[in-house]
């Protein structure tokens, strides 16, 4: 990775990234990319430019002009707003990625995929999911991802570009916020710990899901786009994760620092029975195997964590 370009780069991930991937390759080697302004402080510490991924000559340009052989394509529609723009999720999220994949076949790209456990639906068991489980996602965004996953290996087969991604769960971090998903309410908690020591949550108080700090999220991308290619049999859409909670399980967690948080519930049916579709905990032992992937913060470290680095804001 000489040149990087990171997509979709003032979300939730790409604020983060950006800068690790700054830190590792410097900062003019790192160009941060995404269809809003630069307002984002972490954007103004290299190069920045407005791109609309959707459109394929612009992908082209930014990528020829500016000499990039590796892309972490972030930009995307994530489940809550997808499912409320069903065609705008499908429009950014597959033209942007079959423009990106363009590209990295003409200009011989590496290129990072995020998918999500929104890959998976009803029909794989939620617990211990398996690396290869049948996958019918019952969501637009959960559709986009596993078309996404075989894109990928397709382009890699077919065309020989280096695609490699992971199937994240949901994320936790405290730079940015996260951009419209089900697994936001996880950030969400604890914003309102901090500022009123309450938390309504939108999801049912026994809802099991996925989940990863945001540290780990970036150690498992640069990781796989670093590892010997040579020892990855799956390339595209590993399973990865760190630890699985409840709300109530997180809130007990939090109280253990704030004893007066409190929490109640005012469920949102949408993102619930999305919520209810996705596993709770995946299996990534194919991660593990094929290039080493190990989480650093499970539940307990993550919540200190986040309380020091929101508390300090
Ligand atoms: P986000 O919503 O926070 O950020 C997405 C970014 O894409 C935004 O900054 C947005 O402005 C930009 N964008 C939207 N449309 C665009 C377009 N047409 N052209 C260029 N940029 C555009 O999302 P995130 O949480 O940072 O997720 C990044 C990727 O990781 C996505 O593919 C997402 O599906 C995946 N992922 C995220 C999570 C998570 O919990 N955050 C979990 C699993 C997978
Ligand atoms: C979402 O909730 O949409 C994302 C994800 C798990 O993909 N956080």
């Amino acid at each position: 990775m000489k040149k990087i370009l990171v997509t979709g780069a003032i979300g939730q991930i790409g604020s983060e990234l950006t800068i690790a991937l700054r830190s590792q390759y410097g900062a003019e080697n790192v160009l941060a990319a995404d269809i809003r302004p630069a307002l984002n402080e972490s954007m103004q510490s290299g190069p920045f430019c407005r791109l609309d991924v959707r459109d394929a000559a612009a992908v082209n340009q930014v990528v020829e002009a500016n000499n990039i052989d590796t892309i972490f394509h972030l930009a995307a529609v994530l489940s809550a707003i997808g499912e409320e723009k069903p065609q705008q999720a499908w429009d950014v999220n597959m033209n942007g990625l079959i423009n990106v994949l363009e590209t990295s076949r003409v200009h011989q790209c590496a290129l990072f995929f995020p998918s999500s456990i929104a890959a998976f639906g009803t029909g794989a068991s939620s617990l211990d999911t398996p690396q290869d489980a049948i996958q019918r996602p019952t969501t637009i965004y959960g559709i986009t991802k596993v078309s996404g996953e075989l894109l990928c290996d397709y382009y890699h087969h077919c065309f020989g570009v280096d695609t490699r991604g992971l199937r994240y769960p949901g994320l936790i971090s405290s730079k940015a916020l996260p951009g419209g998903g089900t697994t936001d309410y996880a950030v969400d908690i604890f914003y309102a710990a901090i500022k009123i020591r309450h938390y309504e949550c939108f999801l049912r108080t026994d809802t099991q899901l996925d989940m990863m700090y945001m540290p780990d999220a970036l150690d498992a991308a640069i990781s796989l786009m670093t590892a010997d290619c040579k020892k990855l049999k799956h390339r595209n859409a590993f399973n990865v994760t760190a630890m699985s909670f409840t709300p109530q399980q997180l809130a007990a967690e939090i109280q253990k620092h704030i004893p007066e948080f409190t929490i109640s519930y005012s469920i949102d049916p949408l993102r619930q029975a999305i919520a209810d579709s996705w596993p709770r905990h995946m299996n990534d032992s194919a991660a593990r195997a094929e290039w080493g992937w190990q989480a650093h913060f499970d539940m307990p470290a993550m919540v200190k964590d986040m309380l020091e680095k929101i508390t300090l804001k």
